[in-house]
């Protein structure tokens, strides 16, 4: 089947970001798109995150590596290219090209399956505590696969926490209750600013690599999964080699060394990112 990504009752400029859209991603570090996904697309992603779950009945739902990359992915998952497809989508790169500029690249994929009854407690963090991108930065669309309420453990974030471009303090948490081991010291936010990105199944939101972010688990009989697509821009660069180093360090769930590289959008600025690992 092929995958027909551009809705077409929705090209030209009307997927774009309005100029009050943008300024609330620079203002408060996240935005959640007037767009949506056509349903035709949304149709084929949830039948292909059955096939992922059906096919990967040992990896833990509540977060699947890089379904992107067929074999030998992080965790052993075995994805398939139509998620490489889903990050391709042309209204979202687009969208994330109005946010960190024409020449971007995709590093990673995941999904966030947040099970129905059982889904865990994304802890706060931000994003880049253990990524190897100098300098730090990455725009991640969340995709809603399902409804995203509070009920079922929506995205929390921080608005604005983004703005010192500082990564705060983390602790390493290996509580099995959680999806990542790195949470933030309390001390560095207050929970109390926190603001709900409630999505339609469908929906997106954009956010910003330094925007404190996490989520609660899911208790509710819904489930709640989420494809979440990281995109830098090509003046940053993505080292496999500092990859290692800070696997050595011990914080990384996954593994960066061998992590393959596309080019969305444009060239690749800094001349240094390796489109060649990763793709065997
Ligand atoms: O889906 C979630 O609850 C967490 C997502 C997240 O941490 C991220 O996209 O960076």
């Amino acid at each position: 089947m092929t995958t027909q990504l551009r809705d077409p009752d929705r090209t030209g400029a009307s997927h774009l970001l309005s100029p009050a859209e943008i300024a609330h991603y620079e203002e408060h570090g996240y935005v959640t798109p007037e767009w949506r996904l056509p349903d035709h697309l949304l149709v084929e992603m949830r039948t292909a995150l059955d096939t992922l779950l059906s096919g990967n009945d040992g990896v833990s739902r509540d977060s699947m590596f890089c379904p992107h990359i067929v074999a030998g992915g992080t965790q052993g998952l075995k994805g398939d290219n139509r998620w490489l497809d889903f990050a391709r989508i042309p209204e979202i790169l687009d969208m994330v090209g109005q946010v960190i500029g024409p020449d971007f690249l995709l590093w990673g994929t995941t999904v966030f399956g947040k099970p129905a009854g059982t889904g865990k407690r994304v802890p706060w963090h931000q994003d880049g505590e253990y990524w190897p991108i100098k300098p730090l930065a990455t725009c991640s669309a969340w995709i809603a696969l399902d409804d995203a309420t509070p009920e079922n453990g929506c995205l929390r974030v921080i608005p604005g926490s983004h703005k010192s471009q500082r990564l705060r303090a983390h602790n390493q948490n290996d509580s099995a209750d959680l999806v990542l081991n790195q949470e933030l010291d309390p001390s560095e936010f207050d929970e109390a600013e926190a603001h709900d990105i409630v999505l339609k199944a469908g929906q997106l939101s954009l956010h910003d690599v330094y925007l404190v972010h996490g989520s609660e688990p899911n208790r509710s009989d819904k489930r709640r999964a989420g494809y979440v697509c990281r995109y830098m821009p090509t003046s940053s660069h993505f080292d496999h080699g500092y990859g290692s180093q800070l696997q050595a360090r011990g914080g990384n769930q996954v593994d960066f060394t061998t992590r393959a590289l596309w080019l969305m959008r444009g060239r690749d600025l800094c001349g240094k990112n390796d489109f060649e690992v990763g793709h065997g």
